[in-house]
């Protein structure tokens, strides 16, 4: 796909909804008693991956491209799967799924493609081994494929090393089935879906500073979720609209909820033009229309709390600082070399290649803003992520930005290049 510079884009556009409460709309309705009705549910291959592993455990689940239908089997009715389960790209799939499986009375096997094969799954492994888990990597490098044999399980106290909302919903969500209290302390707070997703399911949590902390449940009982639309996806759409002349966009129903707001804070601080208007609390999850404008934009430091609140939002954030004055400076984000590919190096090297001023470091990289960039062949390293982030940075670039492998969009946004496109006319 080839990006050329444009001079305005305007519009109003809804999102697809939100890829982390869909994965686990599947994962707790299967396990409900009773009808789960989904509205909103990202059509992407990531969460038809976890509906479609459901469905091998024995789980009726309907799409009718609407609205998604969820027969639960209740807590201990989930069946073995006749063959191996595969999550393709899907780390939320692999590690919370992982959780579950752990208290089955089967054995099951997880693949996925060959970024899943490379991402650690020990931070998932140690805890759930502490809870009395049956669970190893078959090549023995502690990643996928894993094998799990599901046994009985007890409560634990983790103190999680990482702020990682993957490896705190594994250890809940196993923690549903384990004898007494599962409590989870992390560095700072990471994103709250499983906790508002347990609470409106029927499951109490009781939640202090950093730490979450649930007992063993009797049953969950099935829900109308209306799924937000996902902040991770605006955010393409927010930076396009502050970095390019000209522009004005509305996103309609966000989800801003206070653990995946940090962009928005970002946003702020660097002196963007953003604002939310019909702001909502109805529904579960907060949601909120966002306007964002051209803006003249200050480079600033992000680092510590924000971090796991704005994660997956950093490749298009170190875009954002290319167009910024001064220098941006990003810590405290290793985590960003563990994901679908190393989006520090990624981020560096193919903004490097069109020009920016941009330096990796061990946990971050810092960007000098203000130097033009130029189109170049950008490798996609099929991350969804890297994809978007360098089509917006192509649409500010002179010359021709080529995106290979740009149909990996499909994980997390497959309607991504259409709606980009409808901001042109
Ligand atoms: O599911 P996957 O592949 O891990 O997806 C990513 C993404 O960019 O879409 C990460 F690569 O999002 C994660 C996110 O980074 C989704 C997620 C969740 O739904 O719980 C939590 C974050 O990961 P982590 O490792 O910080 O818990």
């Amino acid at each position: 796909m080839i990006f050329k510079k444009v001079n305005k884009l305007n519009g109003e556009l809804n999102i697809p909804g939100d890829k982390s409460v869909s994965h686990r709309s599947i994962m707790l309705g299967s396990l409900a008693e009773g009808i789960t009705e989904v509205h909103g549910f990202l059509n992407g291959a990531d969460c038809i991956s976890s509906m479609n592993c459901f469905r091998q455990m024995g789980v009726d689940i309907r799409y009718d491209g609407n609205i998604v239908t969820i027969y639960g089997n209740g807590l201990t009715g989930l069946k073995a799967p006749a063959a191996t389960l595969d999550v393709g790209n899907s780390g939320t799939t692999t590690r919370l799924m992982s959780g579950i499986l752990a208290a089955q009375p089967f054995e099951s096997r997880i693949i996925g493609d060959a970024s899943i094969c490379k991402r650690p799954m020990k931070r998932i492994m140690t805890p759930l081994r502490m809870m009395g888990a049956d669970i190893t990597s078959e090549l023995g490098n502690d990643c996928a494929p894993l094998i799990i044999k599901g046994t009985t399980l007890k409560g634990i106290h983790y103190d999680s090393p990482v702020a990682s909302a993957q490896v705190k919903s594994c250890i809940l969500l196993a923690g549903l089935y384990a004898d007494g209290e599962t409590s989870v302390t992390e560095p700072y707070v990471s994103r709250n879906h499983t906790e508002l997703m347990f609470e409106s399911f029927g499951v109490p949590v009781s939640v202090s500073g950093t730490t979450v902390t649930i007992n063993a449940a009797q049953k969950l009982i099935g829900q109308k979720i209306m799924v937000p639309g996902d902040i991770s996806s605006a955010a393409y759409f927010i930076v396009a609209g502050l970095i390019t002349p000209n522009s004005c966009i509305t996103i309609k129903n966000v989800g801003i909820n206070p653990t995946r707001d940090g962009i928005i804070e970002v946003v702020k601080k660097m002196g963007g033009n953003i604002s939310y208007s019909n702001v909502s609390n109805d529904v579960g999850e907060p949601t909120a229309d966002i306007t964002v404008r051209t803006s003249s934009l200050k480079g600033c430091t992000i680092e510590g709390e924000v971090i796991p609140k704005l994660i997956d939002e950093i490749p298009v954030i170190a875009v954002l600082a290319c167009f910024a004055e001064g220098t941006t400076v990003i810590k405290d984000a290793a985590e960003l070399k563990v994901k679908e590919s190393n989006r520090i190096d990624v981020m560096v090297n193919n903004l490097s290649a069109m020009g920016a001023d941009i330096t990796a470091t061990e946990d971050g990289m810092i960007i000098n803003g203000g130097r033009e960039l130029h189109g170049t062949v950008i490798d996609s390293m099929m991350d969804h992520r890297i994809a978007m982030s360098f089509a917006i940075a192509g649409l500010n670039a002179d010359g021709e930005t080529k995106i290979e492998g740009s149909e990996v969009v499909n994980i997390s946004y497959p309607t991504f290049y259409d709606d980009l496109k409808a901001m042109m006319n």
